[in-house]
């Protein structure tokens, strides 16, 4: 298997090949490799990432609907941006919905070389002239820190003058080292600015089965599926971060009793901060395949400990799986044993290996694009990982308990006693859930893809815009992962069916019969 590695970084120049050999590990679930992730990725290699903005604005704060945002910068980064991330949201008639806008104060050469500030302060005027929003947010794009216009200048006199909230967020695309960053510098601004700022109303707070879900953004109305869930079982969902969310949603979401963590990667830094602020402890979830969803059904219950909600949960899950089953098993027969290979951002890659499992569809190597070293090797890593000058650009808020708000979800001794049941504030990651021998690759290149490609002839590749047409040309169908090539939900009970349903109808489709694949043609 090391050989694999070698083989995999062989045509690199020498100094290239010892970087990119620390990102490719085989796996081994019993002793876990270290492998390196969240540094920059290697000048001249090609590979998937994204930038810092698209982090910010794009995945955490643009789901937010009645926020309208501005983005200031070369209109460009807007229009690329727009509405490609397909997060759904069911915004109540009397609400405003921001979602299908685009705003963008088109910066050009005028303001690259005079300064955008005047620009930016006019936009924001003019958005709310035109629309009356609750609140504006104001995004950097890279030539803003480059020039050094003052957004959060912009933003202090825009809220003295239309006496809204206004943020702004320095999230310029080059910094750190991909949209990682970006997460970080959202999650920061919704804590400070907003988080804890309303209270939930007391008709509210009679259910104390409160939850906030973090880290799941409805792309293909996966939130949909997961409220269904948690509604039928009698769990109130007080808000999520930050799919089909509104602005008061998040005010009030310190009032939950519950952080669930979906995508780790993204937020996690929201639940560690909310739970040192106002005490909710955080559990991580994962609503993508079927037994998954059922495993996190029960721990969500286990945390609560109520005999009547975990009743209720049990029925919840028994009439779903009746209804999965035999879609599972019909597919699963057509699929078993195929092999795929994932490679999506920061979360993805591991989620949805819980579908395949599944299906019986064994996983022969993964990565993710951008996650940290405690996305693949677990949690107990994170406070080992050294901050390097990239990470150490973005704030670390220091935050203590609220000495109003604080509240004690559960006495330290609950606590204790409950962590052998359930994995309060834990993380495994996704190389101890992975097969030994598999390979993982951190931000993996074009040429890495393609390579691995041609060495296990996957049946399916699982990845997004920017390789899928490269796999189709190679004759392997490519589920995107991402906007989920427009279909979905694939979360939860209905979500399982409609993906095994999916990669059925992909990985048994004729149309790969018809074109020979290069190893094919090389041996033809
Ligand atoms: Fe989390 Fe996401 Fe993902 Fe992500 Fe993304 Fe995304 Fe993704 Mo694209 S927040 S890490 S930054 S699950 S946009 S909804 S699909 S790369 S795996
Ligand atoms: C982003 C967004 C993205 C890109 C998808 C893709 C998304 O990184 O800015 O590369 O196919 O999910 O839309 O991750």
């Amino acid at each position: 298997a090391t050989d694999l590695v070698e083989d995999l970084v062989k045509p690199y120049p020498v100094k290239v090949k010892r970087k990119r050999a620390k990102h490719i590990t085989v796996n081994d679930p019993d002793e876990i490799p270290p492998i390196e992730a969240n540094v920059r990725s290697t000048p001249g290699i090609i590979t998937t990432r994204g930038c810092c903005y698209a982090g910010c604005k794009g995945v955490v704060l643009g789901p937010i609907t009645d926020v309208i945002h501005i983005v200031h910068g070369p209109i460009g980064c807007s229009y690329y941006a727009w509405m490609t991330r397909r997060n759904q949201a069911d915004v109540p008639e009397s609400e405003q919905d921001f979602l299908k806008y685009c705003f963008s104060t088109d910066m050009t050469t005028n303001e690259i070389v005079f300064g955008g500030e005047k620009k930016l302060a006019q936009a924001v005027r003019e958005a709310y002239e035109i629309f009356h929003p609750k609140a504006i947010d104001i995004f950097s794009t890279c030539p803003v820190g480059l020039i050094g216009d003052d957004v959060h200048a912009v933003a202090r006199e825009a809220r003295k003058e239309l006496k809204i909230p206004v943020f702004a967020f320095s999230c310029e695309g080059y910094k750190g080292v991909s949209q990682s960053a970006g997460h970080h510098i959202a999650n920061n601004g919704l804590f400070k600015n907003v988080v804890g700022t309303e209270e939930l109303p007391a008709e509210a707070k009679t259910n104390p089965f409160r939850v906030n879900m973090l880290g799941e953004y409805n792309i293909g109305g996966d939130a949909f599926e997961i409220e269904r869930l948690l509604n039928a079982c009698g769990i109130q969902l007080v808000a999520t971060f930050s799919g089909n969310a509104q602005l008061a949603e998040l005010a009030h979401s310190q009032d939950a009793n519950l952080n669930l963590i979906q995508c780790h990667r993204s937020i996690n830094y929201m639940a560690t901060m909310m739970e040192t602020k106002y005490g909710i402890p955080w559990l991580k979830v994962n609503f993508i395949g079927a037994e998954a969803t059922a495993k996190t059904l029960r721990k969500i219950a286990r945390y609560f400990g109520d005999d009547e909600l975990t009743a209720r949960v049990e029925i919840v899950i028994a009439e779903e799986l009746a209804k999965v089953e035999p879609v599972r098993q019909a597919v699963r027969a057509r699929v078993e044993g195929r092999p795929v290979m994932l490679f999506v951002g920061g979360s993805r890659s591991h989620h949805y290996q819980s579908l395949f499992r599944d299906m019986g569809m064994p996983v022969v190597t993964a990565g993710y694009e951008f996650a940290h070293r405690d996305d693949y090797e677990g949690y107990q890593v994170a406070s080992t990982i050294k901050v390097d000058a990239d990470s150490r650009n973005i704030e670390e808020l220091t935050v203590e308990a609220d000495p109003e708000h604080y509240r004690a979800r559960k006495s330290p001794e609950e606590l204790e006693r409950l962590k052998a049941s359930v994995d309060i504030a834990d993380y495994k990651g996704m190389m101890p859930e992975m097969a030994k021998g598999a390979m993982v690759v951190d931000d993996i290149s074009h040429h890495e893809l393609e390579q691995l490609i041609e060495t296990y002839h996957p049946a399916l590749v699982c990845s997004g815009i920017k390789d899928k047409y490269v796999v189709e040309k190679m004759g392997i169908p490519c589920k995107q992962l991402h906007n989920y090539d427009y279909g979905g939900p694939y979360a939860g009970f209905r979500g399982a069916v409609n993906f095994y349903q999916e990669i059925d109808r992909m990985v048994n489709s004729p149309v790969w019969g018809f074109i020979p694949t290069p190893w094919e043609k090389q041996s033809a």
